[in-house]
């Protein structure tokens, strides 16, 4: 049995970490400061966890949240695009120097590996498809720098401190407790939840964007991949976390409008600042390398959000 860190444990990500985990029988520490997460993603696992109310700008706090921890996932972020764009400042503290506390702190407990929530938004807006490691980046959003500046400092920790640190570049990673609440959850959340209450969404630019959606448990698979390969496989590298595959918005409206049973129509705007037109993923080196495969793809996944977002809407005891 190892011990391993969650960072961001009351996020989507993080809890979804944190469950899979726990089935594996494995010990869990988990710290998040509340900022996105919630405490309801974690309420029946929080009594099986050592839970610890934390910021990872708090670099004591980290030092003892990584006091004996064989292996971090460092889910922990202000994620998105638009906020960033709003507010690059705290982009920066949450998405840069949290991660370097995580990283000193990692090092300082000797923790044998630490694995972390890099963004597909650092390949910005190469017209090059799909996008593979060796690519430059080209970030667009503070929000993909600061989480591409967080990758090299993985690999500087690799390199410097001998600290195994494993980046996984999360292409729009979607499914069950993702937010759905706030004007910057991820698309998918929001437009389930809004059609399945009926109300209509908004389609930012003309819906012909794309995206390799991709659904928790290949990610959640990917983490766990990355954790226990050989380290001449992955230490100090970085891989895409993603399907292979892409949908548009205004596919992904469609599929969603069958789904919820939504009869209304989608709203047009101008696409947002900071945006990028098509992401679409090579997973060659993660199937190579840390034996990823995907496991539930992009039509599957969409059904059991639903599924799970439905349940969410219906009242107690009906
Ligand atoms: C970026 C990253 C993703 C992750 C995420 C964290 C890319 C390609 N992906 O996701 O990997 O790091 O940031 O936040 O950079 N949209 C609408 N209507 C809405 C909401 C969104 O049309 O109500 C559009 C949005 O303009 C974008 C697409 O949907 O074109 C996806 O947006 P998102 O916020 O779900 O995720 P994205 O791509 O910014």
């Amino acid at each position: 049995m190892a011990k391993y860190l969650v960072t961001g444990a009351a996020g989507f990500i993080g809890s979804s970490l944190v469950r899979a985990l726990l089935e594996r029988g494995e010990q869990v520490r988990g710290i998040d400061n509340f900022s996105t997460g919630r405490r309801e993603n974690l309420t029946e696992v929080l009594n099986r966890i050592d839970f610890r109310e934390a910021d990872i700008l708090d670099l004591d706090a980290m030092h003892q949240a990584c006091a004996g921890v064989d292996y971090v996932l460092h889910e922990a972020a202000i994620p998105s695009v638009p906020k960033s764009v709003l507010d690059p400042l705290a982009s920066n503290r949450a998405n840069v120097d949290g991660t370097v506390n995580v990283l000193i702190a990692a090092r300082d407990a000797k923790v044998q590996r630490v694995v972390y929530a890099a963004s597909s938004s650092a390949y910005g807006d190469t017209p090059t498809l799909p996008k593979h490691e060796a690519m430059i980046p080209n970030p667009i959003s503070p929000y993909a720098v600061a989480k591409l500046a967080s990758e090299l400092y993985m690999v500087s920790f690799y390199r410097c401190y001998g600290l195994e640190t494993v980046s996984l570049r999360y292409f729009n990673i979607f499914g069950p407790r993702q937010d759905p609440s706030s004007p910057y959850s991820g698309v998918l959340a929001k437009f389930s939840m809004q059609m399945l209450r009926g109300e209509q969404p908004t389609i930012f630019g003309d819906g012909t964007t794309s995206r390799d959606f991709t659904y928790i448990d290949n990610a959640v698979s990917a983490n766990l991949l990355a954790c226990t390969a050989p380290a001449a496989e992955c230490a100090g590298r970085v891989f895409n976390c993603a399907t292979g595959a892409r949908s548009t918005l205004n596919q992904t409206f469609d599929a969603l409008k069958q789904l919820t049973g939504y009869q209304g129509s989608v709203k047009y705007a101008p696409e947002r600042g900071g945006d990028i037109k098509h992401s679409l993923a090579d997973i060659a080196q993660a199937q190579k390398h840390l034996g990823y495969k995907v496991l539930v793809n992009f039509e599957d996944g969409l059904r059991r959000t639903v599924e799970w977002y439905k349940n969410q809407c219906r009242p107690v005891g009906a």
